[in-house]
């Protein structure tokens, strides 16, 4: 089959317009997003993607995760599709093109096949995926990972968030729970465009970034339990401070990823000091280590590091700890094929480019376990993401849909 030509581009004035129309939904504070997975924002940013899917004629699934699939037909109806998309959630302190690039890059390639009225053998459908950040619902990308089989659809749907608000509730609640059976649909390739979420592509002077290996995560959530008690009266020797035992466990964690440089990294994210009074010596601290690096044994070295330190560290202020795995992936090789599909759109397309390894955990992460799957990724400005100010230009937006384009009309097979 043809490969496409170069001069077959997406339309970045529709793709930017439409970036920008879905930014207005669910807004942050900042210039940012907050639409988070299962509230009301996000039920209206799906409602719009939907209108727009329809309109450019594509039929849509909905599967019991909430996972929207928009279907454009190919010459071969029996052929697998080529799935193409991520996620519409954001942070609640987000930006507006995590995930949504990928989404609406998918839709743009459907749009620009629909102006050039172009056939494509197996038919192609975009994807979002709910809840892939995993900041309301802990783990992140939980619903390609139910798709996947990492997670069972019962566990999944039981995961509540700060209020006590189940998942499944949620989901049914905002009315976007379909009948079709998660993890059904099978397919013949799955690629994925984001951000990079770092500054490695603008440093370098690079549009594009070749997704190789998706670096693998972990999550602990540490609990650790003293004795509220009063600020004033207390003397220091009587003191059980939930608190300061979190700040040691924090620092060490801080040694650990230093010691793994210059690829592993660690931090928390989310902490929650109860009772939270400013006159109170914090009996109860819970809070999540983020671990990551592209090496399973320096993710296993630093969970090991971080349970033998923060206990002994506890021991010795008598405190209690606990330690709960909530959240985790080996890292991923992505399917050389797939890859190289990118590689090829870029270097036929004119666009400057390196292989890359993902630094965030993407919906693609899980799909590559159950199809041939890849990404690529445009700079960002500064490397900034999950923060309001994340900001991209239209060229590496224009860049990063011309690159997938490419690669899925490529994979999906052009019928002249
Ligand atoms: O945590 C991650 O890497 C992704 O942004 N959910
Ligand atoms: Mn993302
Ligand atoms: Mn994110």
């Amino acid at each position: 089959m043809p490969s496409p030509g170069e001069n077959l581009r997406i339309n970045a004035d529709r793709l930017w317009d439409s970036l920008m129309d879905m930014a207005q939904i669910g807004p942050g504070v900042a210039g940012g997003n907050n639409r988070q997975t299962l509230t009301d924002s996000d039920a209206e940013g799906r409602a719009l993607f939907q209108s727009w899917c329809e309109a450019a004629g594509c039929t849509m699934g909905l599967d019991s995760m909430g996972n929207m699939f928009a279907r454009r037909e190919g010459t071969d109806p029996d052929a697998l599709p080529v799935y193409v998309g991520s996620h519409l959630d954001t942070q609640p302190t987000g930006g507006k093109y995590d995930g949504v690039l990928g989404v609406l890059g998918g839709l743009e390639v459907i749009r620009t096949l629909n102006d050039l009225d172009m056939k494509t053998r197996h038919p192609i459908v975009v994807t979002n995926w709910t809840n892939e950040e995993g900041t309301r619902y802990a783990p992140a990308m939980l619903s390609s990972g139910v798709f996947a089989g990492v997670h069972s659809e019962e566990w999944a749907k039981d995961r509540v968030d700060a209020e006590g608000k189940r998942f499944g509730d949620e989901l049914s609640r905002i009315g976007w729970e379909g009948d079709e059976k998660v993890g059904a649909r099978k397919m013949h390739a799955f690629f994925e465009l984001h951000i990079e979420q770092g500054p490695i592509l603008e440093v370098e002077g690079r549009d594009i970034g070749i997704v190789t290996h998706g670096q693998g995560l972990s999550w602990t959530q540490v609990t650790v339990t003293g004795k509220d008690s009063h600020t004033g009266s207390t003397p220091m020797p009587m003191r059980r401070n939930a608190g300061l035992g979190m700040a040691k466990i924090l620092q060490k964690v801080d040694e650990i990823a230093w010691s793994h440089a210059p690829h592993a990294v660690g931090a928390a994210g989310h902490i929650d000091v109860h009772p939270n009074s400013r006159n109170v010596i914090p009996g109860k601290v819970v809070f999540t280590v983020d671990f990551r690096s592209p090496e399973l044994e320096v993710i296993q070295d630093m969970e090991a590091r971080l349970r033998h330190d923060g206990q002994a560290i506890c021991d010795e202020m008598g405190l209690d700890v606990t330690f709960e795995k909530v959240g985790g992936f080996d890292p991923v090789a992505f399917d050389a094929g797939c890859v190289g599909a990118l590689r090829n759109a870029a270097e036929r397309l004119g666009y400057s480019h390196q292989d890359i390894i993902s630094g965030a955990g993407h919906d693609a992460c899980w799909i590559n376990q159950v199809a041939p799957t890849a990404m690529v990724m445009c700079p960002c400005v500064d490397g900034l993401s999950h923060n309001e100010a994340e900001e991209i230009t239209r060229d590496w937006a224009r860049a990063g849909a011309d690159v997938l384009l490419h690669a899925v009309v490529e994979t999906a097979g052009i019928v002249a």
